[in-house]
């Protein structure tokens, strides 16, 4: 048997019950019992952003194999407790760097170019009475890049065409890169104009975003968020956005996704998308057939394609 954490994908979805003996974990409003009723069938977990195994899952999953995600961000899973008991992970890496980097640099020109605000404009019919304010130029900006992963250096290479030039925080500097390091995020906001977290969400990276950050990035400055909500200290960027202390912020997640703070909602350099940037067909597509892939070859003691444990 295999459990399906939350809905994500209706394809991978469909072609798991083909193969397996599917259990929806949202079909059954009381965990409790559904563990208690299926502990001993269930070999396998497919999770994503929003839900993996935790501790106490994997303790209730005694014959638990293998957890598969359904994202890159393995932020879901207790990688450690699955180290221990030999249970396999395995996450969607590569296929989705691309659409996460177009994203990032959309919604930099989304909030520069002022586009969703443009767009109400024209819709609204305001475009006939007048008085269109004028926007702020992408090309040329400092791009301050957190994380220089492979979605780091996609976002890097397509900043670079806009001849950006490109610094980057990471833990240790990198030695294949000509790119300006700064060894803390506060080096790297006081010296960028665009800040963007690219990097995995850990105990190490949990409000990584915090006010020290937001002040040094400063009323010019815009944050992008590509990475997971919880990098971002919310409480402290929301009064910086509607005070004017902090310029914008393009963000793809959010602490407590699908919550977003209301009071952005009245925001207009502020651009919301919701947690989207792997989110095309095709990738979509690519990610499904990689997480029946790893199951696929674990269930037939094959090499993993793409294993973390
Ligand atoms: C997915 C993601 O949004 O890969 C990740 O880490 O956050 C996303 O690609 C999500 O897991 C899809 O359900």
């Amino acid at each position: 048997g295999v459990l399906m954490a939350c809905p994500m994908n209706t394809y991978l979805e469909q072609e798991l019950e083909k193969r397996f003996l599917l259990f929806k974990f949202w079909d059954f409003p009381d965990k409790a019992l559904f563990l208690d009723t299926h502990r001993s069938t269930i070999r396998a977990v497919v999770g994503n952003a929003t839900a993996g195994a935790d501790a106490e899952l994997i303790e209730n999953l005694p014959k638990l194999e293998i957890v598969s995600s359904f994202s890159v961000g393995l932020d879901k899973i207790d990688l450690a407790k699955c180290r221990e008991k030999g249970i396999r992970v395995t996450n969607t890496p590569d296929v989705l760097t691309e659409d996460v980097a177009d994203l990032a640099i959309g919604l930099i020109l989304a909030v520069l170019r002022r586009l969703c605000e443009s767009d109400r404009y024209v819709r609204s019919g305001k475009w006939k009475k007048g008085d269109y304010k004028l926007t702020t130029k992408f090309t040329g900006k400092s791009v301050g890049i957190i994380g220089l992963g492979r979605i780091g250096l996609a976002i890097a290479k397509r900043a670079e065409a806009f001849s950006c030039p490109i610094s980057y925080y990471t833990r240790t500097k990198k030695s294949d890169v000509n790119y300006t390091y700064y060894p803390s995020v506060i080096e790297l906001a006081s010296n960028c104009q665009i800040l963007i977290v690219a990097c995995p969400l850990t105990e190490q990276t949990r409000h990584i975003i915090n006010r020290e950050v937001i002040d040094a990035l400063g009323p010019k400055g815009v944050l992008i968020n590509i990475g997971r909500g919880p990098h971002v200290d919310e409480h402290e960027l929301v009064p910086a956005l509607v005070e004017g202390r902090l310029g914008g912020a393009g963000l793809d997640v959010f602490e407590n996704e699908p919550e977003v703070p209301q009071v952005l909602f009245g925001l207009e350099n502020v651009v919301l998308t919701p947690h989207v940037g792997s989110g095309t067909v095709e990738t979509r597509t690519v990610m499904a057939d990689l997480v029946l892939g790893n199951l696929e070859a674990h269930f037939l003691s094959k090499p993993l394609l793409t294993p973390v444990v």
